[in-house]
């Protein structure tokens, strides 16, 4: 529906109707070690990224098997903080568990 756009004299414009883009999107991946413990990461799949037991074990295997695992998709700032948190609990507890962001092609 056109959107009529008033100040309190006159009316100004009638806009056409807008659409936005969708905003690029990130994927947040966690990278294998051989240090971290495999309950430290179910702990911040869980935590951080609100999977279930299940699915955060799913992920952590993915990782520990093949490397690496998407734990979600998300918005840019979104994205970013996820992995200063991710990096901020690793730090804290002393484990060299890697966590990064990456642009997901848009189809
Ligand atoms: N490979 C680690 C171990 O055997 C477990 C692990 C899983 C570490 C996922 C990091 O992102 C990771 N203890």
């Amino acid at each position: 529906m056109p959107t009529v756009i008033h100040n309190q004299r006159e009316l100004v414009r009638e806009a056409l109707p807008v659409r936005l883009a969708p905003p690029p999107m990130y994927q947040v991946v966690l990278l294998n070690d051989d240090y971290t413990p495999m309950d430290f990461v179910v702990l911040v799949l869980r935590q951080v990224f609100h999977k279930t037991d299940a699915e955060a074990e799913r992920v952590m295997l993915q990782v520990h098997h093949e490397g690496r695992g998407v734990c979600g998709i998300y918005t840019r700032d979104i994205a970013a903080t996820r992995v200063e948190t991710v990096l901020h609990m690793a730090h804290a507890d002393q484990h060299p568990l890697q966590c990064l962001m990456e642009p997901v092609a848009l189809f």
